[in-house]
């Protein structure tokens, strides 16, 4: 999508601290980060959200899934991590590209981000 922030960091319009990248999927660091280590992992192909994904679209999301246990290990994060995906207004969704939010480097309590 033309106009979709993360979009334009897949396509290199925006630059962005890239820690993993494949043919399906991005990781990248977050502009504001909640937690020593917090890195968005998005899919390539444009997905609004959770509430977009169908049985067409989700095996991107198995391949996230599949990868983010690697790029954590890679950086390092021992202890835990957290997975947060924002659906909609409500949520704080404020980019509305499907992303997950794995943060670490911390001990979080229960809330969103600790
Ligand atoms: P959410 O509130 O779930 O939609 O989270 C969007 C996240 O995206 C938020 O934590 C900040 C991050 N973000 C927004 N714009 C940029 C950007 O241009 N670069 C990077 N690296 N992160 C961004």
């Amino acid at each position: 999508m033309s106009d979709c922030i993360f979009c334009k960091i897949i396509g290199g319009e925006i630059p962005s601290t890239k820690v993993y990248e494949d043919d399906k999927c991005l990781a990248f660091r977050d502009l504001d980060p909640k937690a020593p280590t917090h890195i968005l992992v998005i899919p390539k192909e444009h997905i609004q959200s959770v509430d977009a994904v169908t049985l067409e679209n989700s095996g991107v999301v198995a391949h996230i899934f599949t990868v983010i246990p690697g790029i954590m290990r890679e950086l390092g994060i021992t202890g835990g991590y957290r997975v947060i995906t924002n659906i909609g207004a409500d949520a704080g969704q404020t980019v509305p590209h499907l992303h997950f939010h794995v943060l670490g480097g911390k001990e979080m309590g229960w809330s969103p981000a600790g």
